[in-house]
């Protein structure tokens, strides 16, 4: 994939803007950067926090050639891609099923996938939000969120980051969009993730509040979650308001 980089000082949300470009025709691997976001978004209408220079507000356009059933494994392979970016700095990430990197259960990254149709057809826009510091973090993050340079102690060049993650980005498309894809990205999400097996959740799907313990991923990357009747519950991202693991 080529990746052709768009650098903005200020944006409302790159993936606005990314999805913007995508609709008026832009190319796979199109990227729009941005040194800040007045309005970055997550899921379900909530805020990403993205003062000046602190964080990566990044976006990337995709044409994958997926049945839509499979679309949520771009967020997964977006997960592999981010993970493994982190621990270029020696980082040791968890992934939370389906889009929060964290370290020392710590969110260090968010990831948003957004679809449009377009003259080439369906693009996905996935959206990484990578705190570099958290200086402008507000209050109410401080004990949820953390960044590269408070948990290595040092400020992480951004122009490294980012070919870091063009390069892991490549790799994990590049994989899914190969001979057995989807398991493999399904594998790598696993093993990067003490979220997929074992681990007591309570999740918010739609009106329903579900406690159980994770049992895997459903081929289309939906999370199994064992409850305590014996029933699974199969949660899709779409659907889910949180997940959060219970204590111990
Ligand atoms: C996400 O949503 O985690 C997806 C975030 C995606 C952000 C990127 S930045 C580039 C691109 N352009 C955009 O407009 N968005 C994408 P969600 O799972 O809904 O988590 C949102 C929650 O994370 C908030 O409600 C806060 O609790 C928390 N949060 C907000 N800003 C944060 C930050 N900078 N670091 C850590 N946690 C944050």
């Amino acid at each position: 994939m080529r990746f052709s980089l768009h650098y903005f000082d200020s944006l409302d949300s790159t993936n606005t803007k990314a999805l913007e470009m995508a609709r008026a025709g832009s190319d796979e691997g199109t990227c729009v950067i941005a040194r800040q976001q007045t309005a970055g978004r997550g899921r379900l209408g909530r805020r990403w926090e993205s003062p000046p220079d602190s964080g990566l507000y990044f976006s990337i356009i995709l044409y994958p050639r997926l049945a839509s059933a499979f679309m949520p494994l771009i967020t997964l392979m977006t997960g592999i891609a981010v993970s493994d970016t982190v621990a270029e700095f020696g980082l040791k990430p968890d992934i939370k099923w389906v889009n929060d990197i964290l370290v020392g259960e710590k969110k260090i990254c968010g990831i948003l996938a957004e679809t449009t149709d377009t003259p080439r057809g369906p693009a996905v826009v996935v959206g990484i939000g990578i705190n570099i510091d958290d200086t402008g973090f507000p209050p109410e993050l401080a004990g949820s969120a953390t960044s590269i340079e408070a948990e290595t102690g040092s400020r992480p060049d951004r122009d490294a980051l980012i070919e870091i993650l063009f390069k892991s980005i490549a790799d994990a498309y590049e994989r899914l969009k190969g001979a057995d894809g989807a398991r493999l990205t399904i594998d790598n999400w696993q093993q990067r993730s003490s979220y997929s097996e074992g681990k007591e959740v309570s999740v918010i799907n739609g009106n329903e509040i579900i406690e159980g313990t994770t049992d895997g991923l459903e081929k289309n990357g939906a999370l199994r979650v064992l409850k305590a009747n014996g029933e699974v519950a199969i949660i899709h991202a779409g659907d889910v308001g949180r997940l959060r693991a219970l204590p111990k």
